[in-house]
């Protein structure tokens, strides 16, 4: 097989951001143990420095995501000017109603007023941040719900939801959204108030224009057709974000692509057809992880390059043939054209477009080799690395 052309696709990849999140910088673990990895950044303002490396050796992470109170500085005008001084913007700030002690039985869904009301100011702190930040996504996962039948009114929590949610969104800017992620089970284990899609889909719509859904590529049941939610909040206009990461068993928050790129390859076949790589789209592509036993910054390399791999097959999906193939009901046809581009492989290409536009070829290697790592590991030998959470 020749190597793939990469001619018609390129303007397409040439755009393709995609953003960090500042925690993935920090150590993080399991409840058993976190293994710290030398050179890790100590402070939000290291986390940021590691994600413009990122970017600076790809080009494909402009923003870096902030969360709050993990990343709470004294200054986020001066945070804003130090991203930018490094060549990136600060982005989405995520929210945190889930560590401490007052959110025992929730946040936003809480029966007690006057929890619910320092949950809804903690996210009117979130958009004064924003404000200073310039960051336009607000995204709010919640850990709300119960484990045991019973426990709670699920009913009187949905609603008490929408209530809180409906005091935030009226706050929003607005050239600011409002982005709801949903997860299906964790920390509660019995009912989560927000699980699935659906219930985003519900809340934001009751909200308005301004409130769209954060997938999360890792909140979902095994088995689950990811891709087939990914077409349907696309066609109903209201998928705002992925959080990108890979799963073996429940939330792994494990590198993209790693435990299945036939499935991120799917998933962003969707997005093509549906729009979300066309300039202007509203769809914003984010990755959510945490590297517990590697290297951060190469692990976000890694990650970013999953990615674009893997876009650039499902750019390369002979849409045509496949919509032919369809028409024709030629179903082993159909099903052809589409692992035609997925077993393609566009390192070569991408490695040789990469070092045309003055980008290692080989990121991970050039990053490797720089010795950038040994001297973060000199630089930050001392006092307490950020961790998750920390
Ligand atoms: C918790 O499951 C979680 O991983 C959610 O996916 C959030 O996006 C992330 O933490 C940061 O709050
Ligand atoms: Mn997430
Ligand atoms: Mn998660």
């Amino acid at each position: 097989m020749t190597a793939p052309r990469l001619d018609g696709i390129t303007d397409t990849l040439a755009r393709q951001a995609i953003e960090l999140p500042s925690w993935a910088f920090g150590n993080s673990g399991t409840r058993f143990k976190v293994f710290g990895t030398p050179g890790t950044a100590r402070t939000p303002q290291e986390k940021i420095a590691d994600a413009a490396t990122v970017h600076e050796l790809t080009g494909l992470a402009p923003t870096v995501a902030l969360h709050i109170p993990w990343d709470e500085v004294a200054d986020f005008a001066a945070l804003r000017a130090h991203a930018e001084g490094l060549g990136v913007q600060l982005g989405t700030v995520n929210s945190n109603t889930f560590q401490d002690e007052i959110y025992k039985f929730g946040s936003l869904a809480h029966s007690d007023p006057a929890v619910r009301r320092t949950a809804i100011d903690h996210h009117l702190r979130c958009l004064e941040i924003m404000a200073d930040t310039g960051s336009t996504d607000l995204k709010i996962w919640l850990a709300d719900g119960t484990n045991y039948p019973g426990q709670d009114s699920m009913r009187a929590r949905q609603d008490r939801i929408a209530d809180s949610l409906a005091e935030i969104y009226d706050q929003l800017a607005p050239d600011q959204r409002l982005v709801l992620e949903y997860k299906f089970f964790e920390p509660a284990f019995y009912h989560t108030d927000v699980p699935d899609w659906g219930t985003s889909y519900a809340q934001v719509c009751a909200l308005g224009e301004q409130a769209v859904t954060c997938l999360d590529t890792g909140h979902h049941a095994p088995g689950t057709n990811v891709e087939f939610i990914v077409m349907q909040l696309l066609r109903l206009g209201r998928l705002g974000s992925f959080d990108f990461n890979s799963r073996f068993y429940a939330d792994d928050d494990l590198i993209v692509g790693a435990a299945d790129p036939f499935q991120l390859f799917r998933i962003l076949h969707e997005v093509a057809v549906g729009g979300g790589f066309d300039e202007g789209s509203p769809v914003r592509f984010m990755l959510d992880q945490c590297h517990n036993i590697e290297d951060k910054i190469p692990g976000q390399l890694r990650s970013v390059l999953n990615v674009q791999e893997m876009t650039a097959r499902a750019l390369l999906v002979d849409r045509e043939a496949l919509g032919r193939a369809q028409a024709e009901h030629d179903v082993l046809g159909a099903n052809e054209v589409l692992m035609d581009a997925f077993q393609t492989d566009v390192r070569p290409a991408l490695a040789e477009w990469r070092a045309a536009r003055g980008f290692p070829a080989d990121p991970v290697r050039a990053y490797a080799e720089s010795g950038h790592q040994q001297h973060l590991a000199a630089q930050r030998a001392d006092g307490q690395q950020a961790g998750w959470g920390a």
